[in-house]
């Protein structure tokens, strides 16, 4: 393992985790939803909607940055990964720039660590497979180019899922 190497997977709530940021898989309007982005809103209360809707949305690949409010993440970073429509729609693209442009703000802000949701993998109905190798692949690459590089954590809902992200982490 090299110094660019300090990434894991952790099975469960993400809104539990103690990380700098973790990322919300969110939609264009960055007003909440189901999955993922309703169990952040939950968490970090009201303040968080608030702050969202002074925002005005994001396009799909981007990212914009919060507050945590009540969670124990002092930050969260809003990602709008693609809906799933096959593949030829520039799909693939689009979730390595929800990475990309997650860590760049990762950067920009000095935190030490990260966790990230599966992007994608659930009402956007990303391939699975697909979406874990593009997901490890892309902050890999990122991590790369970290003076300090910030500690990666993949959280995952479920044990299949787990076992996608570690036998991806595992394949070199
Ligand atoms: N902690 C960690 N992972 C979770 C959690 C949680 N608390 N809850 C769900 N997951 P999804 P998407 C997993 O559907 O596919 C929302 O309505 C889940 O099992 O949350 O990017 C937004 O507002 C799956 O593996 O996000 C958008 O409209 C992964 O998180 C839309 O869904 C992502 O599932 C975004 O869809």
């Amino acid at each position: 393992m090299t110094k660019s190497e300090d990434l894991t997977v952790v099975e469960g709530d993400i809104t539990r985790l103690e990380v700098d940021a973790i990322v919300n898989a969110a939609n264009q309007s960055l007003l909440g939803g189901g999955g993922v982005d309703g169990a952040i809103h939950r968490a970090a209360g009201p303040e968080l909607l608030a702050e969202c809707r002074g925002i005005g949305g994001c396009p799909t690949g981007e990212a914009r940055i919060t507050k945590g409010y009540r969670l124990p993440a002092k930050w969260v970073i809003h990602t709008v990964g693609p809906v799933w429509h096959g593949g030829e729609r520039g799909e693939a693209q689009l979730l390595a720039d929800c990475y990309r442009n997650s860590l760049a703000l990762v950067r920009s802000q000095g935190l030490q660590s990260v966790a990230f949701p599966a992007i994608s993998c659930g009402v956007y109905g990303y391939p699975l497979e697909q979406a874990v190798r593009i997901a490890v692949d892309t902050v890999r690459e990122e991590l790369k180019s970290f003076e300090t590089p910030p500690r990666v954590v993949f959280c995952c809902f479920g044990e299949d899922m787990a076992r996608l992200y570690r036998n991806e982490l595992a394949r070199m």
